[in-house]
């Protein structure tokens, strides 16, 4: 079958980021013997007439849409992508008389208010490679594909519009076939994102209250064979020349063992790769961050959340406001810089544990920190579920317009103390209360050759004095307070 892959995904900040889970399905879809097309709108300055173009051109049979954002998760500057996906929709509709598949994580957290509000004819939550070729074989020989979620592997999940997604345990995962990313602009991604982008596992065993990852990926690690990564790293820098590499791991540290067998092979081999992730400071020790920092890791983004042992036990994190200092100091002394992320405003919050976890965050001086203000919610998290079953929320007000909770007592409180910190300290960003980057300064920092996670610039000491102007002037261009978001 023809197959148009849509990447819906236009937003540029903090990076315009490659659209890797595209790439897997289009590569799936490509060995079991489809003509596969992409239709990427992050750059074009007229995406929809472009679309239009190539759906002309290109005659799908079928369409798959990759929706990888539902909003910035951002409060109070919510930015969210709705009206664009619906306009994306409708012009397929409107242009083609293919079948239009939705998937990708934004859609994937919550499919059913997706199909509800959107004329999409099919869904496909979770992983996309196996159901979308599953759905394509059935809509090949004129079936139905409304229950493939029964027929292929595991993590993978069709609906049909109204038809709740049924979720299997995910178990295997061997990140073959790796992405097509010949068939997408992969080294725009490099020049205007400063990265590319690989996936080493699947799935997150923790039980974080507001997360979704375990939702999106499932509740168990699908880890991949070390000798492939690498074999895959070594291949983008043969065949795209050197460049920084982000793997998109929900934590890359763990389970135990997995980055070490990485680092290992990557120091085997002699790559010379600069790389940064997402890691937990679960286990991470001096032995790990020294590991990390000799196989080239530049920067890891560290999830803490919270440097409050009551504050870190109510956001169900599994480890102490110790162990997220120690964490910090292995990976400083390592010379590894290091972004501590943080979440404010979640349920049992006050003004002092936001005061001791600032205190304990300016005493780690890590590189960078980003903190954000309130916590999204999403639908099936444990914290929206107790919030719902607490009388607190109701579950109607989860969906696609974008549902913040702050602590009642601190709302007006969090935002000024927050601020503050960020002019005092110079090397916070704060996502909801000022643009983490301009795009004109994103695209003239690149332009200039700097590469990798731009919060790294934060090291230097005379980009504080930029970063703490931002903070002085409430509002950016990079959104305005949500019309329509909640707070709860
Ligand atoms: C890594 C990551 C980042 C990194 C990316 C670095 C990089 N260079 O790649 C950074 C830190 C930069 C980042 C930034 C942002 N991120 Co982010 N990110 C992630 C993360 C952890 C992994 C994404 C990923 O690459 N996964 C690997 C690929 C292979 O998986 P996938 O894309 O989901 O694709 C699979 C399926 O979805 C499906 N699929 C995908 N497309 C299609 C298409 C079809 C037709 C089908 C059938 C299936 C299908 O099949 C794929 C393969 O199985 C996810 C959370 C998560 N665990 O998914 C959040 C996530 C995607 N991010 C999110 C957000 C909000 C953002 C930001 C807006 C945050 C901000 N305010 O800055 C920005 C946006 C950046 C941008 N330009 O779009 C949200 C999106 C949901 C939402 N709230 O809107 C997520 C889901 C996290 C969350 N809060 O739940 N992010
Ligand atoms: S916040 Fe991180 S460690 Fe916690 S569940 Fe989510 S991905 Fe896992």
């Amino acid at each position: 079958m023809r197959v148009l892959l849509v990447s819906a995904n236009r937003e540029r900040i903090p990076d315009p980021i490659f659209p890797l889970g595209l790439a897997y399905v289009a590569a799936a879809a490509r060995q079991a013997g489809h003509d596969i097309a992409v239709a990427d709108l992050c750059f074009g300055r007229s995406p929809l007439r472009d679309l239009t173009t190539q759906l002309r051109r290109f005659r799908p049979d079928l369409i798959g849409l990759s929706l990888r954002n539902v909003d910035n998760a951002a409060y109070p500057l919510t930015v969210d992508y709705i009206d664009h996906h619906r306009a994306v929709v409708d012009t397929l509709h409107a242009t083609s008389t293919a079948p239009v598949v939705l998937g990708g994580s934004g859609f994937s957290i919550m499919p059913e208010a997706y199909m509800e509000a959107f004329d999409g004819d099919w869904g496909i939550a979770g992983d996309g490679e196996s159901a979308f070729v599953a759905v394509l074989e059935e809509l090949a020989i004129g079936a139905d594909p409304g229950d493939v979620s029964g027929g292929v592997g595991p993590g993978t999940a069709a609906v049909r519009r109204g038809i709740t997604p049924r979720r299997m345990a995910p178990s295997a995962w061997s990140g073959k076939p790796w992405p097509a990313r010949d068939l997408l602009d992969y080294p725009r991604y490099i020049r205007r994102g400063g990265m590319g982008n690989v996936q080493t596992k699947r799935g997150c065993v923790f039980k974080c209250s507001y997360c979704t990852y375990p939702l999106l990926e499932g509740r168990r690690f699908r880890t991949r064979d070390a000798g492939d990564v690498v074999d895959e790293i070594e291949a983008l820098m043969r065949d795209y020349g050197p460049h920084p590499i982000f793997f998109v791991d929900s934590i890359l540290n763990f389970p135990r063992g997995h980055i070490e067998g990485i680092c290992a092979e990557i120091l085997r081999r002699g790559l010379g790769v600069r790389w940064s992730c997402y890691a937990t400071p679960v286990k991470l020790d001096r032995h790990q961050a020294q590991l990390m920092a000799a196989a080239g890791c530049e920067g890891i983004e560290l999830g803490t959340d919270a440097v409050d042992d009551a504050q870190l036990s109510r956001l169900g994190k599994s480890f102490s406001a110790e162990v997220a200092a120690s964490a910090n100091r292995h990976c400083m002394e390592a010379k590894l810089r290091v972004c501590q992320t943080l979440i404010f405003g979640a349920p049992g919050e006050t003004q002092d544990s936001v005061r001791s976890t600032c205190r304990a965050v300016r005493r780690m001086n890590p590189t960078a920190v980003v903190a954000m203000t309130g916590v999204r919610l999403y639908p099936g998290t444990p914290l929206t579920n107790s919030l719902i079953q607490q009388g607190r929320v109701a579950r109607h007000d989860i969906g696609l317009l974008p549902a913040f909770y702050i602590e009642p007592e601190i709302r007006d409180f969090l935002p000024r103390y927050l601020r503050q910190q960020a002019v005092q300290a110079g090397n916070w960003v704060l996502p909801g209360l000022a643009a983490p980057i301009l795009p004109g300064s994103q695209r003239l920092l690149r332009g200039l050759g700097i590469s990798g996670p731009l919060w790294r610039l934060l090291e230097n000491h005379w980009m504080h004095r930029l970063n703490r102007g931002r903070f002085r002037r409430p509002n950016t261009s990079w959104g305005v307070p949500h019309p329509k978001r909640k707070v709860v």
